[in-house]
């Protein structure tokens, strides 16, 4: 009964998509933290070397605390280890602390980074 109700939900969410691609209102959000890292898209991971968990983002987020790796029980706050912009147009820049605060690292666009250096498990919120 709920695996009924959850394909019935994906089969609404997509003919949902469909509809806003039709008249050009589908937003990069609308695919955001889905497991899957998509084009305009900011995501994080668990490991190095884009391992591990991910989250994936289409817009700003200004706190972590409260988010998982996409599947799992893992809190994405003060825990990512490399991650990448998918956007071929806007900068992102991942902060220290939440709120868009601390020391911060940008990513140009289509950049990705196997560390993140000083930001290392310490990324708490990012803004485009
Ligand atoms: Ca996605």
């Amino acid at each position: 009964m709920t695996k009924l109700r959850a394909r019935f939900a994906a089969g609404a969410a997509a003919v949902a998509l469909a509809g806003g691609a039709l008249f050009g209102t589908a937003s990069p959000a609308a695919a955001a933290y889905d497991g899957h890292c998509g084009h305009t898209e900011f995501c994080l991971y668990y490991n190095t070397n884009w391992n591990g968990g991910l989250a994936d983002f289409g817009g700003d987020i200004s706190n972590y605390s409260g988010y998982a790796f996409w599947g799992t029980s893992y809190n994405l706050n003060d825990n990512s280890a490399s991650a990448k912009n998918m956007s071929s147009y806007w900068d992102v820049h991942l902060h220290e602390a939440a709120n868009y605060a601390g020391a911060k690292l940008e990513f140009n666009p289509n950049t990705s980074r196997s560390t993140l250096g000083a930001l290392s498990n310490k990324g708490s919120s990012h803004r485009w």
